[in-house]
């Protein structure tokens, strides 16, 4: 492993080299080298294709090992950028880690082949994995500080605890670690950027911002993207942050910088910003030649900024080495690389087999018995707060019971923080005894932050990427976020995030890094004025995310013993509540403990049937149910209803079992009927059950439009009892 020259040990003496000693300069330099050598090395092997892709850290060595030698690997927390050669070598990866990464092998640390090179990810060092989305990373850092803090005041909350997913979440805290997050001028103007600072500033967090400018994204140079060209003259108004703006080729500039921004930030005074001017000696990557846009003049000038070659010059000015032992030094860390290089190429390739290993958790099973506890579901004292509504055994909503179940596993799991907009009961805690208390716009999370504090319930921006990354941050820290979107039609800016982060966590890093956050999301329309905005639904859009669960009750009873399982398992959860089925008479339940739970992937045959099945969820239950009642009445027509309840994964066998019997399927559900759930659960009903049809598979869906806010046509958008009527008799006469 590569020695890391701790800050701590710099002695204040050497005049000419910034105070470091001749032994911390050299291997500053060393350290500097070696990346550019991996990077060389990587490009020969691209050119021979024996790799498939390469991006090099060429130009910012001596602003990333400055960085990396003021913090600490491995107590620390570092979410870099796809450049980061330099750092993560400083931080301890090593050259054969790396070169195994490139060659895609099984061994490959970071991801077992599955990401590109320098797709950094260690969980000894604690550099979390990173994706290929530029600024989504900032974000994470963010909730992985404000976890750490929240583990300092809160010690107790680390303790494992068999039964859930906190037995495979092992956490690790200090209370005075820094987080480092990375990213290049470039990536600044992605909206999350913002929304990171806010958070950091507004918070005071530990988090050290590093903007590598080269002056480049790809062939965009810097003017083009930021407005006066200079990113710090923009950000400099941000409360509580301790600024940089720097010369990044020169190493020990920038560790002199970066021992003043980790004091900063070890001292609890608030976040770093730290903007390193820095070159691209090489392209932005090798496919591309920035010949097509940069002229000579522009590429000599970074080319003479080279941080190696003025290292280089540097060392034999103030004596500490000769051309001699310089050649010397390189000679040595050729063979080091070529070694490594040798055994990268020698190793094992991941098996076919494996691939969906880690797409979710190896440990909790979320569809096993371990959550069935429906023998526990003796109707008992509420355990909700002021929206928990009546106490005692009587029929409660679903909104109640959500309440409840909430209420219940905070109380069980110091670990699980719940934000979102205004779920808070009031943010001024000097208004929380005055007032009722707001507790979400739907009143779900009611009572939260009464009972458990303002650390542990409190109101995010107006954000929905900032309420997501956080949430990523916060769980691979090992926390429960509970996060809730406000409405599933403003879920589209947290959509990157789910999408590329949040799911896709655990199986990009080889079951390094997993996220197991819940996300709660009112969803759905029959609400006659909702219009647009206030009634979408749009599951399929992810479903289709592999990694991600994805829950959508029907009821009260079910929302609570599948809310239960969402926050105790392992994966990350989009739990889905519908709306109008919030304080609906249909589908009350009496409260039904603290310990109860729904498996995953468990339908429930809510009317059972023999001339049709009808697969459904959501709000389409009751309606299904109104127009199967009438089916029976008028036409002799037994419908068996099959409540989905999880999407994904779903109970493929009740489908089958029922469609074996019936012979006849309709699928149903509220979403536009073109590219919907519908269409998978059908294609596959006419895949493998054909021999068992007796005519064909039906769906239902809302016309494809958006929901209109007048209601007769939102009633003509949205499917009603009476359009399932009509096809269930239609497909029993066929
Ligand atoms: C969200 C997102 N959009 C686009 C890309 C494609 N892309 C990869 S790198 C890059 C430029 C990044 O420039 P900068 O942030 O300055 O970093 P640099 O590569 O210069 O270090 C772009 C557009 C991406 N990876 N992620
Ligand atoms: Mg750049």
């Amino acid at each position: 492993m590569v020695p890391v020259v701790s800050s701590a040990r710099v002695p204040q003496t050497m005049a000419g080299s910034g105070g470091l000693s001749p032994q911390q300069m050299i291997e500053i330099y060393r350290l500097m080298v070696l990346s550019r050598r991996v990077d060389d090395r990587e490009i020969v092997l691209k050119r021979q294709q024996k790799t498939y892709f390469q991006i090099s850290a060429a130009g910012h060595e001596a602003l990333q090992v400055g960085a990396a030698l003021a913090m600490r690997s491995g107590y620390d927390w570092f979410f870099p950028y796809y450049r980061d050669r330099a750092l993560c070598l400083a931080l301890g990866v090593t050259p054969t880690e790396m070169l195994l990464q490139a060659v895609g092998a099984a061994t490959d640390p970071a991801s077992g082949g599955r990401q590109m090179p320098t797709h950094w990810s260690s969980p000894p060092h604690h550099i979390v994995s990173v994706s290929s989305s530029t600024t989504t990373q900032l974000l994470h850092a963010v909730g992985c500080a404000e976890a750490g803090r929240y583990f300092n005041h809160h010690p107790e909350a680390a303790q494992k605890n068999e039964g859930d997913y906190r037995a495979y979440r092992d956490v690790v805290f200090h209370g005075d670690e820094v987080v480092l997050a990375t990213l290049g001028e470039g990536a600044t103007s992605q909206g999350e950027f913002w929304e990171a600072l806010n958070t950091a500033a507004n918070r005071k967090l530990p988090v050290i911002f590093l903007v590598e400018d080269n002056g480049y994204a790809i062939s965009t140079p810097v003017e083009v993207s930021t407005p006066g060209g200079n990113i710090s003259k923009l950000v400099d108004n941000f409360p509580s942050f301790h600024f940089a703006e720097f010369d990044g080729t020169d190493p020990v500039v920038s560790l002199r910088e970066f021992e003043a921004a980790v004091a900063h930030c070890r001292a609890g005074l608030g976040p770093a910003f730290m903007h390193g001017h820095c070159v691209r000696v090489y392209s932005h990557s090798l496919s591309d030649d920035d010949k097509h846009y940069r002229s000579a003049a522009e590429r000599e000038a970074d080319i003479k900024r080279d941080p190696l070659t003025l290292m280089q010059m540097r060392l034999m000015r103030e004596g500490i080495l000769n051309p001699e032992q310089i050649n010397q030094l390189e000679q040595q860390l050729d063979l080091e690389v070529a070694e490594a290089a040798e055994r990268a190429l020698k190793a094992p390739m991941p098996e076919v087999a494996g691939i969906t290993d880690h797409v979710y958790s190896h440990d909790l099973d979320p569809t096993s018995v371990a959550f069935a506890t429906e023998h526990a579901h003796a109707p008992g004292e509420a355990g909700g707060g002021k929206a928990g509504g009546a106490k005692g055994s009587g029929p409660r909503t679903m909104a109640d019971l959500i309440n409840a179940c909430l209420h219940d596993e905070m109380r069980r799991d110091p670990r699980i923080v719940v934000y979102g907009e205004d779920v808070a009961d009031a943010s001024r805690d000097e208004a929380l005894d005055e007032v009722e208390g707001k507790g979400g716009v739907f009143k779900l999370t009611a009572g939260l932050q009464t009972e458990f504090g303002s650390e542990r319930v409190f109101n995010s921006p107006l954000a929905e990427a900032n309420i997501v990354g956080r949430a990523v941050g916060y769980a691979v820290r090992g926390m429960k976020p509970v996060v809730e979107i406000q409405f599933f039609d403003y879920i589209w800016p947290a959509y990157h995030q789910i999408h590329n982060e949040l799911a896709l966590m655990r199986w990009r890093s080889n079951g390094g890094w997993a996220s197991p956050a819940v996300i709660r999301v009112p969803i759905g329309g029959y609400l006659t004025g909702g219009s647009i905005y206030h009634s979408q639904c749009g599951e399929s859009l992810f479903t289709h995310i592999p990694g991600l669960r994805v829950v959508f009750p029907s009821n009260a009873f079910d929302a609570n013993g599948l809310l239960r399982t969402a926050i105790r398992c392992d994966d990350p959860v989009l739990f889905l509540e519908h709306k109008r089925l919030y304080r609906e008479t249909y589908g009350r339940a009496p409260y039904p403990g603290p310990d109860f739970a729904i498996p995953f992937g468990k339908a429930k045959i809510v009317r059972p049937g023999t001339h049709i099945t009808l697969v459904t969820y959501g709000a389409i239950v009751p309606r299904a149910m109104q127009a199967a009642q009438k089916a029976q009445r008028q036409n002799g027509i037994e419908v068996e209803i099959v409540d989905l309840r999880t999407l994904s994964p779903y109970d493929w066998e009740s489908i089958v079992n029922s469609v074996k019997k019936t012979s006849r399927v309709i699928v149903a559900h509220e979403d536009m009927l073109s590219w919907g759930y519908g269409a998978e659960i059908a294609a596959r009903i006419g895949d493998e059950l054909f021999d068992s049809l007796d005519a064909p598979v039906r769906r239902i869906g809302s016309m494809d439009t958006f929901v209109a806010y007048n209601p007769v046509l939102e009633d003509a958008i949205l499917p009603q009892p009476e359009t399932i009527l009509k096809a269930i008799v239609e497909l029993k006469a066929y």
